[in-house]
């Protein structure tokens, strides 16, 4: 077991937990914000994620079946902040990815700041050593150092690069001077594809065998995801967003998985539902149970 807890909270979908050896997806909340550059909140994303979750349907119209009743989730009590340093944070989310690994499930975690990514990709690297990073975002999050940190949120993909075979960004759309020259001494392991482009094909050609799949929330379009720290326009959209994870989920063995950066908004419940939504599907794309 995780040997953590600050609280119970509500099971993802209202469904109840599994026996802990019987799971084998493992949902890990992190309600935790400590770089965030704009505005602060996304510590509340994992809560209202879950809450939304309990307004969905169990039956997965698409799939024709219900997910979490073929597919056993475990969701976690949400991860105690440590807020003297990112890089204790991060640390932290290793140590709990890890031991996921160790129980030979699969992570779902959920946040949070995208900062925290990197100490996911670190615990994938010690079980899984090659593995490409699929990420979807409208940031290239590629800089090696921001704010007198390398921890910060906008460095994660910088970080992850120095572990994963590669990774390949889908959706960007705000890539920095400083992105630009940590891209080309990165060249030949750093892929990207501007949005509005979703080149399924092309993007799955830059992957290995072995993906983990990262969604920064801010990737999908302010006009249906306001809810994040840092919107911007002409983002994915819906389908754009599910047709890339399907198509990966597909061709690929996906070892892990995030969404970051959502940030709730009092009063407006869309963009909890598309959230809690997109960890639905997402655990049926990447984990494939079959319909009985
Ligand atoms: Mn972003």
């Amino acid at each position: 077991m995780i040997n953590y807890s600050i609280r119970s909270t509500a099971h993802f979908m209202g469904y109840p937990n599994p026996q802990w050896a019987q799971a084998k997806a493992v949902l890990l909340p992190i309600p935790y914000d400590g770089t965030t550059s704009y505005q602060s909140g996304t510590r509340f994303g994992p809560e209202a994620m879950l809450a939304a979750s309990t307004q969905l349907e169990l039956y997965d119209e698409e799939f024709g079946f219900e997910t979490i009743s073929r597919l056993p989730v475990y969701t976690l009590d949400p991860m105690e902040p440590h807020l003297n340093h990112p890089g204790d944070m991060i640390a932290a989310v290793r140590q709990a990815t890890a031991q996921i690994y160790r129980a030979k499930k699969f992570p779902l975690l959920f946040g949070g700041e995208h900062s925290l990514t990197f100490g996911a990709v670190q615990a994938a690297y010690q079980y899984h050593k090659k593995f490409s990073v699929l990420h979807l975002d409208a940031h290239a999050d590629f800089r090696n150092e921001y704010e007198h940190t390398r921890f910060n949120h906008a460095c994660v993909m910088r970080r992850s690069i120095e572990v994963a075979q590669a990774v390949t960004s889908v959706g960007l759309r705000s890539i920095g001077r400083a992105d630009m020259i940590e891209h080309k001494k990165y060249k030949k392991r750093h892929h990207w594809f501007l949005a509005p482009a979703v080149p399924l094909e092309q993007i799955i050609a830059t992957l290995g065998s072995k993906v983990y799949i990262t969604v920064d929330i801010d990737v999908l379009d302010a006009s249906i995801m306001p809810a994040t720290g840092t919107p911007l326009p002409g983002g994915l959209g819906w389908y754009d967003v599910l047709a890339v994870i399907k198509a990966v989920g597909q061709q690929r063995q996906v070892i892990g998985a995030d969404i970051m950066e959502f940030m709730p908004i009092g009063g407006l419940r869309a963009p909890d539902i598309l959230a809690a939504k997109l960890l639905y599907k997402m655990l049926g794309y990447c984990l494939k149970p079959q319909a009985k």
